[in-house]
């Protein structure tokens, strides 16, 4: 009789410990944020081809910190880095000169599908894996004297800001992972009279969800839902 309570007790704390591997298991696959935010910094300039701004993450999201990012856009038509002057005359007549706001005396240069030959692309990454999608850029510059002439000191700031779509084609721990997200921040430049790169910070946050389904279609079906509302 003792025997077998004590067999009975045996079996409730196995069935215990079963239990808890299981949960344990399954809270280790929840483990990739749904609401990631970091800061990041680095450098780029739009007179060097192909235009890229990298650098790495430097705050926030734990699995981020010390990893990488980049975005690039699409300069196909723009005349070619060797003379800047002339490709930032091409720029400034584009993208900015006719984006003027007299009163607020700023430019407001918006680089997306429809004003580049493809969208802008963004990649962020660290040892656990890799998040990218496409992106919308609007870059922000300040007549400080009001003449409605970019000086060359008036490249030396930037305000920026821009939306991310996450598309589920990311790697590691993120690659089943679908989203939006946005990023805002400044750049300086130190000589833009000798169109040096700008260095850029700011902050990004992302909304993403597990989108794993079957197709690649259905995925694209659920990101364009997802930019509709
Ligand atoms: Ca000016
Ligand atoms: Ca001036």
């Amino acid at each position: 009789m003792k025997g077998k309570v004590l067999m009975k007790n045996a079996s409730l704390v196995w069935v215990i410990f079963v239990g808890l591997l299981i949960i344990g298991s399954s809270s280790a696959f929840a483990q990739t944020p749904t609401h990631v935010e970091y800061d990041f910094s680095g450098t780029g300039n739009f007179l060097v081809s192909p235009v890229v701004y990298s650098g790495t993450v430097d705050a926030g999201e734990p699995l981020l910190i010390g990893g990488y990012w980049d975005i690039l856009v699409d300069d196909t038509g723009w005349p070619p880095d060797a003379d800047k002057a002339v490709r930032w005359d091409y720029i400034n007549t584009t993208y900015y000169a006719p984006n003027y706001d007299p009163f607020g005396g700023t430019w407001t240069a918006i680089f997306d599908g429809s004003t580049t030959a493809s969208q802008p692309v963004w990649h962020t990454g660290h040892t656990m894996g890799e998040l990218s999608g496409t992106a919308t850029l609007q870059i922000t510059l300040v007549d400080f004297d009001f003449d409605a002439i970019i000086d060359p000191d008036e490249r030396a700031f930037s305000v920026f800001s821009g939306t991310l779509i996450v598309i589920k084609n990311g790697t590691g721990i993120w690659a089943d992972y679908c989203g939006l997200g946005s990023f805002s921040g400044s750049s300086s430049n130190a000589d833009p009279w000798s169109w040096a790169d700008d260095d850029v910070s700011g902050h990004t946050i992302l909304d993403i969800e597990d989108c794993s389904v079957p197709t690649e279609q259905v995925t694209w079906g659920q990101v364009k839902q997802l930019y509709q509302k």
